[in-house]
């Protein structure tokens, strides 16, 4: 028998979902609503039938990020956009979660861009040195403050998770701990990777899968790769950052940075359900749809629909 989901760092089924509405980590409005419309969708409900006690933390309540986000366009840094207010927001993200796992609750983020897990991944790294991150995405997000073209935030948080780039990371960001050694990252869904990028993959040994591996090992086959590669003995907590943009924009076309040729809904639920069953889950986020990016109304519910299954699998939905 498979051992099904469990949750060896959660013996009492608490969560809190850490709502991170927040878009400055890149340009195009609507990705803040992400988790008000995931909330809408039902998504607090579904996890408590899964048994979960579920609680709400809101680190960003209280500040117009969104406003602040149209109207400093001095907060810039060599070609860095809106550095002030990602350092500023994720930092409050990253105290949040810290608080989160103090209390015996598995932060579950709801983003938001995807620069909101500088926050996530340095809170759960802070609480758990040990732990590994499966990157789920179309993207890398490894590009520094040298590499990136389009300036975004959201484009470079594992840059800054893993210290690539000390000497030109803004005064905001340089709070942000050196916290993700090469070893204890996998990346599985890229298929939209920048020269830069490349390089440091390459140059820094990481373990990234691209769509490539799925079609050549299955899905099932580059799980068991990258947990054997970040996680050999099997007791990492692991954080899973899930980017729904990893997914085929058939099934969430609402985001920002759609990319073709994606995971389809089965292979991306099937991930989250294949973490659950390792028990050793400790973090997620899901962040970037962006509801305001739909053509009409089905793209909305489509994109909402998988970002609340994707959390649910990964807290013990199960098909039988
Ligand atoms: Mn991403």
């Amino acid at each position: 028998m498979l051992p099904g989901p469990h949750y060896d760092f959660y013996q009492d089924k608490k969560l809190s979902l850490v709502l991170a509405p927040f878009s400055g980590g890149q340009g195009r409005p609507g990705v803040e609503d992400g988790p008000k419309y995931m909330l809408k969708h039902g998504l607090q409900d579904q996890l408590q039938d899964l048994g979960w006690k579920v609680g709400v933390r809101e680190p960003l309540a209280g500040v117009d990020y969104d406003k602040r986000n149209e109207q400093d366009k001095s907060d810039v840094y060599q070609n860095v956009k809106r550095p002030q207010l990602v350092g500023e927001a994720t930092e409050k993200i990253q105290k949040s979660v810290r608080e989160s796992l103090d209390n015996g609750e598995m932060p579950v983020t709801l983003g938001g861009d995807h620069s909101i897990a500088i926050g996530t991944v340095s809170g759960v790294f802070s609480k758990y040195p040990d732990a590994c991150l499966l990157w789920i995405d179309a993207h890398a997000d490894i590009n520094t403050p040298s590499t990136t073209d389009s300036g975004n935030l959201h484009g470079c948080p594992v840059s800054f998770l893993m210290g690539l780039d000390a000497e030109n990371t803004p005064p905001s960001l340089k709070w942000v701990p050196n916290c993700v050694k090469p070893n204890k990252i996998a990346y599985i869904g890229l298929r939209d990777v920048d020269e830069g990028e490349k390089k440091i993959l390459k140059e820094n040994n990481i373990k990234a899968y691209s769509m490539y591996h799925v079609d050549r090992y299955g899905i099932n086959g580059v799980i068991e790769m990258a947990l054997e590669a970040i996680n050999p003995d099997g007791t990492s907590p692991i954080h899973l950052s899930y980017d729904v943009d990893a997914v085929d924009p058939m099934y969430v076309p609402a985001t920002g940075t759609p990319v073709r040729g994606g995971l389809t809904l089965r292979e991306s639920l099937f991930l989250t359900e294949r973490i659950a069953e390792t028990g050793r889950l400790v973090a997620l986020d899901v962040v970037e749809c962006n509801p305001s990016l739909a053509a009409h109304d089905i793209h909305v519910v489509d994109t909402i629909s998988a970002g609340c299954a994707i959390a649910r699998c990964a807290l013990g939905e199960t098909l039988l």
